[in-house]
């Protein structure tokens, strides 16, 4: 059934009509690709040709593969190789932004510059780099090159380890986990993990919290900052989301995947006035830029690109018809893009060297001709127009704010002068904000596509919990309607009036999966600021990743744990098979960094555990106990209620926002959402809007 497939109707609406086209996608393919139950829960090992080996059956935890390993072994192994894959995906994205700022400090990629250079600043400072009397291209080349010092340094620590809490730091220390330099860590684990070396499972997963370390305070972090210095850090712009922000009437190009690098002059090309006069020379009314996976995030929170959708969405835009090209640069790109764009008229457009696709055009971006690279890819697209068969769009388009970065949060709590978390902090110490929760990560064609994504948010504002999304989470959220400026009505009371005071909205969306980054620093600045403990582990705060597919997930919910969150997986436990491994992940990792890695598959599981676990930390803080009833209802419902009725008896007026949102000039937004009425209802929310006595 389509509907246990999406709980996005224009995911439902395209996946009946590739089901009328007869064409498969990852969705249709999950269900004629069983998982094998025995890799799905870490009991084979293929580590070397004498196996497989498969430790399968009742005495499984008895038994052993040919060379001894037991089941701890090869679930740790298999594990900590998860986390050294998506380490290495991160951390070379953030070497490829370092590469980046080192060619503009040189003058050798034109069409870059260091567009942030207070936040240049504040890098360098962190750095230990002078800046005094320098010039900025001076201060860009030195913090280019330390960056990049920190992947292959032969002694010391990864410097950004520095911008944890002191006990944090001393914590690894002790314990051995603080990453030394980034590929280092990388390369330990997959030697550690080689036949016959590390073969006691709690140490190889201690590799592999360090190795994870190096990522999220490590190359994550490098790669977010860098990006903010050469395209500016976030702040609140208005964009919407979902396949319907493809124009019947445009050339349509979809960027997707990871880096900014290429994404950003993508930008600047589809804007460039003689590009346009060639679209309209070929009887297209413009060039429509959108964005699928993490590089739509990054121009979203940039530019105010919308996104066309997340992971699942992929082969969903091009089975619209309207996407003349779909450019693609590295992570998360189904090989199936190949053949289903040459079923259409869609070029897609692989960029990197490092990621190329049977069936697609290889433009290869090269940041000495960036500029020329984009024109190139957007002309490509230009020429392809008249090709177009029938078009398809579903129309559901939902309008969203993004764009948070910690920088911005600062500045909304006290302006540039005072800027702080004391207002959050006084907020949750008082119990008006009964906790943090992060939502980030993918879909996963194994579960229905962003339903605990949305439901873990929902259930979450309106219990008092403030939100935190980023990546396909953050995506899936806004294409339900989560990230719209009127959600604050979905909010619990005390949740609302908080966010009313400081003017931000309950669910934040902090950018891309490198951005996570963000998160870490985030809850760095709220353990600091005072009165809710020292560190990462005495918030009272969890993060969930509902709908988990990839390595880098793995590897951003270990570095979670290993910086003293509680972290919450959704889908299913790839250790599953051995019991040693699961309780090392879970209390091992508590008692020896403060936070874990749990696995649940039920959203609803999810959310109760998420509860208990913030409303422990509160009371481990001595702090009050959370009570939904505690403050009344706050002032903006009728206002927003008027709003709603004024827009619902004039259908396609123009709205500049709430007051406390405003969305920017030209991003008024439409209110048809296509058949099948809206696209998402606030019920949930709207039934805990008045929070009393939900929790029973
Ligand atoms: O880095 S959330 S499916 S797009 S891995 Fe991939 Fe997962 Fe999406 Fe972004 Ni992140
Ligand atoms: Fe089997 Fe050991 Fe080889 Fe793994 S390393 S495949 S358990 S023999």
């Amino acid at each position: 059934m389509p509907e246990e497939k999406s709980i996005d109707p224009a995911a439902l609406e395209m996946l009946r009509y590739a089901e009328g086209c007869g064409i498969g996608t990852a969705f249709t393919r999950a269900d004629e690709m069983k998982p094998c139950p025995i890799g799905e829960a870490g009991a084979c090992c293929r580590i070397c040709s004498m196996g497989p080996c498969r430790l399968v059956g009742k005495d499984a935890e008895d038994k052993t593969g040919i060379c001894g390993a037991d089941l701890p072994t090869i679930a740790a192994r298999h594990f900590a190789r998860q986390v050294a894959g998506g380490v290495a995906a991160h951390s070379d994205h953030g070497r490829d932004m370092a590469m980046t700022l080192v060619a503009v400090a040189r003058g050798e990629a034109a069409g870059y510059v260091v567009k942030d250079e207070q936040k240049l600043m504040a890098v360098a400072g962190y750095l230990g780099i002078a800046t005094a009397g320098r010039s900025v291209n001076e201060i860009a080349l030195e913090v280019g090159e330390t960056a990049l010092a920190q992947f292959g340094q032969p002694f010391g620590e990864v410097a950004t380890t520095r911008r944890a809490t002191a006990k944090r730091q001393a914590l690894w220390k002790n314990l051995s986990l603080t990453p030394r330099a980034i590929d280092r860590e990388v390369t330990e684990v997959m030697h550690r993990t080689h036949e016959g070396v590390d073969l006691d499972a709690e140490n190889i997963l201690k590799s592999a919290l360090r190795c994870s370390l190096a990522d999220g305070w490590g190359g994550a972090m490098l790669s977010t900052d860098i990006s903010d210095i050469l395209f500016g850090t976030p702040s609140p712009l208005a964009s919407e989301v979902n396949l319907g922000v493809l124009k019947a009437d445009q050339v349509n190009i979809v960027v997707h995947g990871h880096e900014p690098t290429l994404s950003a002059m993508m930008v600047e090309a589809s804007r460039d006035p003689e590009l346009i006069a060639e679209a309209r020379a070929r009887g297209a009314a413009g060039i429509n830029l959108a964005g699928i996976c993490c590089t739509a995030n990054e121009i979203l929170m940039r530019f105010g690109i919308p996104p066309a959708g997340n992971f699942l969405h992929q082969e969903l835009a091009v089975l619209t018809g309207a996407v003349e090209a779909m450019v693609v640069d590295v992570q998360c790109i189904m090989q199936a893009l190949g053949p289903l764009s040459q079923r259409f008229h869609t070029k897609l457009v692989t960029t990197s060297p490092k990621a190329k696709i049977p069936g697609a055009v290889h433009v290869e971006f090269d940041e000495q001709r960036a500029p020329e690279t984009a024109r190139e890819i957007v002309r490509l697209a230009i020429d392809n127009y008249p090709n177009r068969g029938p078009v398809h769009i579903p129309d559901y388009h939902e309008p969203l704010v993004a764009g948070f970065s910690h920088e911005y949060l600062n500045y909304m709590q006290g302006g540039f002068h005072r800027s702080s978390f004391r207002p959050l902090n006084d907020a949750v110490i008082a119990g008006r904000v009964r906790g943090l929760a992060a939502v980030v990560g993918c879909n996963n064609a194994r579960v229905t596509q962003d339903l605990a994504i949305v439901e873990l948010i929902k259930s979450f504002i309106a219990r008092d919990v403030m939100v935190v999304v980023t990546g396909c989470a953050a995506t899936a959220g806004a294409k339900a309607g989560y990230l719209s400026p009127e959600i604050l009505d979905s909010a619990g009371p005390g949740l609302r009036e908080v966010m009313e005071a400081i003017g931000i909205p309950p669910v934040l969306h902090l950018g891309s999966c490198v951005d996570n980054s963000r998160i870490l620093t985030v809850l760095t600045q709220v353990a600091t600021e005072g009165g809710l403990g020292e560190d990462i582990d005495d918030l009272p705060a969890v993060g969930l990743c509902p709908e988990w597919m990839c390595e880098k997930a793995i590897a951003i919910g270990t570095y979670f744990a290993a910086s003293g969150a509680h972290v919450i997986f959704g889908v299913g436990s790839p250790v599953r098979a051995s019991s040693v491994v699961t309780g090392l992940m879970t209390s091992g990792w508590e008692r020896l960094v403060g936070g874990d890695l749990e696995f649940e598959p039920d959203w609803n599981r999810m959310l109760e555990r998420s509860l208990e676990l913030i409303d422990a930390k509160r009371a481990a803080l001595k702090l009050p106990p959370y009570d939904p009833a505690q403050f009344g209802d706050s002032g903006d419902t009728p206002y927003f209620a008027a709003i709603r009725a004024y827009l619902a008896e004039h259908d396609g007026a123009e709205t500049v926002g709430s007051p406390a949102y405003p969305l920017g000039e030209g991003a008024g937004h439409g209110h048809t959402h296509g058949p099948g009425g809206s696209p998402h209802t606030h019920d949930g929310g709207a039934d805990h809007a008045h929070g009393a006595g939900q929790e029973a």
